[in-house]
């Protein structure tokens, strides 16, 4: 495509466009950004992103899930899919973000997606294919708990009655968050006519992990997402006094559940590269001198073999019962969300290399919306380097610079693909 290689110094760049953003939900108490569906600071984010895109001619719609599309190049609500029309060129990410998550897990890919979007205008670039930047809702599920709800709602990965039901942590359900910010959630669900019109979607996001400082560049393409899963254990027992009930007395699922933590730790032992965590637990009713009568825990398990995965779960349940049974409680494990292992498209990887000669191929073991549009349409990533390694964290860090070339890698492989 003619123009390539129009660097930075067009329109505002990535770390303007971030800078516009940078106090948007910031979290006093944690650090960082708390930024959760359809609150406050996700709402303002959607604002500007809506305003972003319009000051760019494009145009905007909310998808019926809830995501944002702005569309360019004859693009435009209804257009992909549209018998004959040309497939879409799609990239974008996420807005929102975990509690005290850093500062460009998601917002990087949005703000340089449309930092290409000037690139590919600076550079001249037209195409009858329509051009698209995304932003998906609740990519993290840190309010209702289902990672990718949105993307995993437009390919019908998620039963839209399910989704209606999830609750936050103050008990509001999903309809009534989402039908309180205007979505019609009557009809949220599976979207294949939109799917449909998409040819490829290339997600840019912070490497979450230390790959690219190790290697000395400042993009890579990906290849591949880590399986990954949620279960919720509850672990009920006997709530009552902390100074009336002797400690033979007791049916503490608190200590219940810290040893079901530490169980978690030795069967991930058993496994290379397994990663399994407890970062979220919540006693019942949680007063310093109360004995919990039921304690919350969350469990985030992957591994590159998703049965290896459903193993060393399974091996978690099975040990939590016995411990939960020790301290006379009990305890049940629900499914919250699972992803198998994605493998992004070998054709569309290859292209990009192409186009990226320089960029290493790097696997990722954090969940994106590109693993799961990948089972639906042609999805690629990229990865923008983090000096820190760390993500979910204030310390996720990336250079302006870095930011500037990821936008334009990106900018690269958006007009090869448009070019088509
Ligand atoms: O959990 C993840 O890996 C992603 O950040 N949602
Ligand atoms: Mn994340
Ligand atoms: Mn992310």
């Amino acid at each position: 495509m003619s123009g390539a290689g129009v660097g930075p110094g067009v329109g505002p760049g990535v770390a303007g466009l971030l800078a516009e953003v940078a106090d948007v939900g910031r979290d006093a108490t944690r650090g960082g950004y708390s930024r959760y569906v359809y609150d406050d600071a996700e709402l303002t984010l959607r604002e500007w992103f809506t305003e972003q895109a319009e000051r760019r001619s494009m145009e905007v719609e909310t998808d019926r899930n809830g995501a944002l599309w702005a569309w360019r190049h004859g693009g435009g609500p209804g257009s992909p899919g549209s018998p004959g029309a040309p497939s879409a060129v799609v990239t974008g990410s996420h807005l929102d973000s975990v509690p005290g998550g850093g500062a460009y897990d998601g917002p990087l890919g949005v703000a340089s997606a449309l930092a290409a979007v000037d690139l590919l205008d600076a550079r001249g670039v037209r195409s009858e294919r329509p051009l698209a930047v995304v932003a998906f809702p609740e990519e993290e599920g840190a309010r209702f708990g289902v990672a990718c709800l949105g993307s995993r709602l437009l390919t019908g990965a998620v039963d839209p009655d399910r989704a209606r039901g999830l609750r936050d942590a103050d008990g509001r359900t999903f309809a009534e968050v989402a039908g309180a910010a205007g979505l019609d959630v009557a009809h949220i669900g599976a979207d294949p006519r939109r799917l449909a019109g998409i040819g490829a979607f290339v997600e840019l996001h912070v490497e979450q992990g230390r790959g690219l400082v190790d290697l000395d560049r400042p993009v890579a393409v990906g290849s591949s997402v880590l399986g990954h899963g949620r279960w919720r254990l509850v672990v009920e027992g006997e709530g009552n006094h902390a100074g009336t009930t002797l400690m033979a007395d007791r049916r503490d699922p608190l200590v219940a559940a810290a040893a079901v933590v530490l169980a978690v730790r030795e069967v991930a032992a058993r496994y290379d590269d397994a990663r399994a965590t407890v970062g979220r637990l919540q006693p019942v009713p949680g007063g310093t001198n109360v004995i919990a009568s039921r304690v919350d825990l969350w469990l985030d398990a992957r591994h590159p073999d998703d049965a290896v995965t459903a193993a060393l779960v399974e091996q978690v349940h099975a040990r939590a019962q016995e411990l939960a049974a020790a301290e006379g409680c009990t305890v049940t494990l629900v499914e919250e969300s699972y992803g198998g292992t994605v493998h992004f498209d070998g054709a569309l990887r290859d292209r990009i290399r192409g186009v990226l000669p320089g960029a290493p191929v790097l696997a990722t073991g954090a969940g994106h919306d590109a693993g799961v549009l990948a089972g639906a349409v042609p999805t690629a990533m990229l990865f923008t380097r983090n000096p820190s390694g760390v993500s979910h964290s204030p310390h996720e860090h990336v250079e302006d610079v870095d930011a500037e070339a990821g936008a334009v890698a990106l900018a690269d492989v958006l007009a090869d693909l448009l070019g088509d």
